[in-house]
């Protein structure tokens, strides 16, 4: 039997390479599409071991012409799409671009789907983003979306249009609701490995402090590894339907710093309020980290904590790494690869 063909879109990023991983030990034939920039530089591929087991192609997602091109090219059978402009503060110093990447993208693909094979399977990564300023304690398939940032609307649209296209044209294209998933391959800018990198440089005296934004805000933070596969489970459905993703526990980024030191070994102390609120390395007495008004976000998410009932009933998905376990794995490799 002939492989099956999966395109991921955004194969450089977090997501995209675990995934490609995943789908490589189920035999799949990958397509992984990126822009230009990214080329030469795949460091999550390479220390995953499969650099060179993908068929890498340039595909913007600006660009309609690049995405029909790749899509005539291959006899594709599944779509991730993956690739956004997928930091939430980024997305207000840029909010067009990431209304044409993280929002339009999506719809360019669905066309493209639609007018050339509208039996390609459709998977867009929705975010829990979307539940914005929430409505109900924890979140579900069926909570009110209520976005809070440039990003969060452009992923609204994806998610909008992903059903309209479903309901439409009876194509399969589902969105999987994904909550925060982290894991040692995640962006140095997202704030889980901003503070166990962050903490790394400072026991190697390579920084002095770690300033951090809002650290109340509270996250359900599962590992991304395990996120991946439910992706792949949603697109082998008999009948195409979304689902939430998640651990359906909730944490502060205050929280997630005292994990990460206590595993480190510092004896840390808070110290101050608001704005002046510090932590000190116990040992010295100097400050390791402290609070910064620049990173607050003009609008911010203060608490998602998702319900995933749904996924482990219909999928049989469910997460198993808790967070302790995670900023073990986080901190352990980023020492083991930390200035190779
Ligand atoms: P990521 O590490 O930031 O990866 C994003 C990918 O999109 C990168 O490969 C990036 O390429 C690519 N990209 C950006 N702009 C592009 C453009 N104009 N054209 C083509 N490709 C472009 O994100 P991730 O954490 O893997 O997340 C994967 C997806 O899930 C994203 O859509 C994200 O919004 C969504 N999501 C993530 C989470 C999470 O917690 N991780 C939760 C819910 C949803 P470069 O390498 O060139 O930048
Ligand atoms: O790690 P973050 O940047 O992730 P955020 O905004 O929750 O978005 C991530 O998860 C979404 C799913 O819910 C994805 F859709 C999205 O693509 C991305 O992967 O920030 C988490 C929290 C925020 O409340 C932020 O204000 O941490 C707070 N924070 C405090 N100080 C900080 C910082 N975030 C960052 N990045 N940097 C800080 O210094």
């Amino acid at each position: 039997m002939s492989k099956k063909i999966a395109l991921i879109t955004g194969i450089s990023g977090q997501d995209g390479a675990y995934l490609a991983e995943f789908l490589l030990k189920k035999n799949y034939k990958i397509i992984g599409t990126d822009r230009r920039s990214a080329r030469g530089n795949n460091w999550r591929l390479s220390r995953l071991g499969i650099l060179n087991k993908i068929l890498y192609e340039e595909m913007e997602l600006g660009e309609l012409y690049e995405i029909e091109k790749i899509f005539r090219k291959f006899k594709i059978d599944e779509v991730y799409n993956l690739a956004a402009q997928s930091f939430v503060a980024t997305s207000f110093n840029s909010p067009l671009n990431t209304s044409n990447i993280t929002g339009l993208g999506v719809l360019r693909i669905l066309e493209t789907i639609k007018t050339i094979n509208k039996n390609i399977k459709f998977y867009q990564a929705s975010s829990s983003e979307m539940f914005g300023k929430v409505t109900e304690k924890t979140q579900n398939e069926k909570t009110p979306l209520n976005p809070q940032s440039p990003y969060a609307i452009s992923k609204v649209f994806g998610h909008y249009i992903t059903d309209n296209y479903r309901k439409s044209y009876d194509m399969f294209a589902v969105s999987g609701i994904l909550f925060n998933h982290e894991s040692p391959l995640r962006g140095e800018e997202f704030v889980t490995r901003k503070i166990i990198l962050g903490l790394i440089k400072i026991l190697n005296n390579d920084l002095k402090v770690l300033e951090l934004g809002n650290i109340y805000a509270k996250r359900d933070w599962g590992y991304a590894k395990e996120y991946v596969e439910a992706m792949w489970k949603m697109l082998q459905q008999k009948k195409p339907k979304d689902f939430v993703i998640s651990t359906g526990k909730t944490y502060s980024i205050k929280y997630f710093i005292n994990l990460s030191t206590n595993y480190l070994g510092l004896k840390t102390k808070w110290v101050g309020k608001g704005i002046n609120e510090k932590l000190i390395n116990v040992k010295n007495k100097k400050i390791i980290i402290k609070i910064n008004s620049k990173l607050f976000r003009p609008s911010e998410v203060n608490l998602l904590k998702g319900n995933s009932l749904l996924a482990k009933r219909e999928l049989g998905w469910s997460p198993k790494t808790n967070l302790k376990k995670l900023v073990k794995i986080m901190i352990d490799e980023e020492i083991k690869y930390y200035k190779k």
